[in-house]
């Protein structure tokens, strides 16, 4: 077996199952390599076998082939839920796949806080506010209240942090100012708010006013929200960026991690 080809986890290793080739990766449904998979969609008409009729259309349209439409139900007046199964032929090459993300391992409280004070050897600071127009507060909060989010304790929370949340509706300007004020080593703005690329626009005003002023390099400058991702923050200008499910222990080993690899570059 190649190292692009290796069994599912679990799968007894005989010659009647077949490898999972990394290189032609197809969905699995019910078999090795069958391409089979589930969709759902919804489409504007009543249930009827017309409506099926179209729903198989659109999904053989889609590309799919042996298509069953499994279930149709009546979403409201007007509207019909489908379920489709079907196979496709189409494959993805794995082994080319590669993704900008965040450079980090993600640690737990203890290890975040014992790296800390053995390698940073002081404690760190850390400053975060939503800027501008933007008054959500609850992802923010999520990652520095004390009781923190899902079981993870929030950066308030850690000893060796000293962690600030300005709240809602801060000017990137005041933003920048108090993180010069408090000597913080990362900053964290969230962004929920994307109507008219506001959460674009406003990161990268973020970034053009600490360049301005020579502060760029002073900071790790980190996004967060649903609609942010590691690419997008980067292309903004920002060092890191996190999305949905972020847990405030994701950003913490960022934040350490990042420090540690700046320590080094200066050694
Ligand atoms: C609660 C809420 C409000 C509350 C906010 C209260 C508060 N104190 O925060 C109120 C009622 C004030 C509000 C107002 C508005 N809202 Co609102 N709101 C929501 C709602 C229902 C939930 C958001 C939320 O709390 N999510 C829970 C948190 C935990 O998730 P999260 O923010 O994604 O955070 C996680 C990650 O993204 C990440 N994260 C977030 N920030 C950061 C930062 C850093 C640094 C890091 C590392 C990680 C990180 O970690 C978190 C945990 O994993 C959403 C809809 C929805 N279901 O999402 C709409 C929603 C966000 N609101 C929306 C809108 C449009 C508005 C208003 C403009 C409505 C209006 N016309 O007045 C106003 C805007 C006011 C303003 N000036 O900003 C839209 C946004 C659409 C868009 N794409 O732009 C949404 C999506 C609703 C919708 N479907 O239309 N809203």
């Amino acid at each position: 077996m190649s190292k692009d080809s290796f069994l599912p986890y679990g799968a007894p290793n005989h010659s009647s199952v077949k490898p999972v080739d990394l290189k032609n990766l197809k969905p699995y449904g019910d078999a090795m390599n069958d391409g089979r998979m589930q969709v759902n969609f919804t489409l504007p008409v009543e249930p009827s076998p017309e409506a099926q009729e179209a729903a198989a259309e659109l999904m053989r349209k889609m590309g799919f082939v042996d298509v069953k439409i499994v279930d149709m139900q009546k979403a409201s007046e007007g509207f019909s839920f489908f379920v489709g199964y079907g196979a496709i032929n189409h494959s993805v090459d794995f082994t080319k796949i590669t993704v900008l993300k965040v450079e980090t391992v993600f640690k737990g409280f203890d290890e975040i806080n014992e790296l800390i004070r053995t390698k940073i050897k002081r404690k760190i600071r850390i400053i975060g506010a939503t800027t501008g127009f933007d008054a959500h507060t609850v992802g923010l909060d999520a990652m520095f209240n004390m009781k923190g989010y899902k079981g993870d304790y929030g950066l308030e929370r850690y000893p060796m942090i000293e962690a600030k949340n300005m709240g809602a509706q801060v000017p990137n300007i005041e933003l920048l100012e108090a993180a010069i004020k408090m000597n913080a080593d990362a900053i964290m703005v969230s962004q929920v708010v994307t109507e008219k690329d506001c959460h674009i626009n406003n990161l990268k005003d973020l970034m053009v006013l600490a360049d301005k002023h020579g502060w760029r390099d002073r900071f790790i400058f980190i996004s967060g929200g649903p609609r942010l991702s590691h690419p997008l923050s980067v292309e903004c200008g920002l060092d890191a960026g996190f999305g949905t499910g972020t847990l405030p222990s994701h950003v913490a080993s960022y934040v350490v991690d990042e420090l540690i690899r700046r320590l080094e570059r200066k050694k």
